[in-house]
């Protein structure tokens, strides 16, 4: 497997500048940095092409997370917000491409956060998101690029809750590079156990972000069952990306669209938040491998 993290646990604002941030997860201990894919249809190729180069430089895989917003939504009724979504995911792939990214995860069948004042029909959307990520798909593919289908909370999506929702869309998708993405804070809302969600994603599971129960980074001692879902992976033979995604600092877009409503740094120095990610990382080796 291979161990990454997502940039905004230092972060603020989905965007910015991730180079710095490459050869910081290379010295923590990381093999992937996972960044934000939000800006990338407006961003110049020469920063790209400088991202890429220093990510070569430093054995850092890069992927990406992505969550379009409510006026880019391919499962949407709109069909100009469909349109929307298309064009904007045309040019991500493009830019993703340029970066040499080659995984983009989150809710990319629909949009986030969720905004349940507007309306909804989840027997509609679903079949508008069968068709239409099929259509994405060999987008995708035009780059080598796999999209993984992230299983949110009730509280942040209602079309994938749960991981057999997941298995369910992604097989009627039907394309090999479509897959099902977990994510450990959202499975410990909605599934009745780690472990047997895990083995139902089984050869579908793409791409895992980890994270304790309030999204702080997966520790020894955690109300998370790190060994249990260790068992798992192994269990299905995944190969495949760990990333963990932790929020602990208030604050900019991220704190809002994250809820960070109270801190969970205790105001610390960004050293300290890189100690602990760097015994996260070297916690989860040393259980998982
Ligand atoms: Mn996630």
């Amino acid at each position: 497997m291979l161990y990454g993290i997502y940039y905004a646990y230092w972060e603020k604002e989905w965007g910015g500048d991730f180079i710095p941030y490459i050869r910081k997860v290379k010295k923590l201990g990381f093999d992937i940095l996972e960044v934000a894919c939000h800006n990338f249809s407006d961003t110049e190729n020469e920063y790209l092409y400088q991202l890429k180069e220093a990510a070569d430089a430093e054995g850092i895989i890069l992927t990406g997370g992505y969550g379009n917003d409510s006026t880019h939504n391919i499962s949407g009724a709109d069909p100009m917000i469909v349109k929307a979504a298309f064009d904007k995911f045309e040019k991500t792939f493009q830019k993703m491409n340029i970066a040499g990214i080659k995984l983009l995860g989150g809710s990319l069948y629909s949009y986030w956060p969720v905004d349940y004042s507007l309306p909804l029909n989840k027997k509609e959307d679903m079949k508008r998101g069968i068709e239409n990520v099929r259509i994405l798909a060999d987008m995708a593919a035009e780059y080598e690029i796999t999209l993984g289908m992230e299983v949110l909370n009730r509280f942040e999506g209602y079309m994938l809750n749960t991981c057999e929702e997941a298995v369910d869309f992604v097989s009627k998708i039907d394309r090999p590079n479509v897959k099902v993405m977990l994510d450990t804070f959202h499975m410990n809302i909605e599934e009745d156990s780690f472990g047997d969600a895990i083995r139902m994603a089984g050869k579908y599971l793409g791409h895992l972000h980890l994270g304790e129960a309030n999204r702080r980074p997966p520790f020894r001692g955690g109300r998370i069952p790190w060994d249990e879902i260790g068992e798992a992976l192994h269990d299905i033979e995944y190969t495949g990306t760990v990333v963990m995604e932790p929020f602990v600092r208030m604050g900019g877009t991220v704190g809002k669209d994250i809820r960070m409503w109270h801190d969970l740094s205790d105001n610390c120095p960004d050293e300290k938040l890189d100690q602990d990610v760097a015994e996260s990382v070297r916690f989860l080796r040393e259980i998982w491998e």
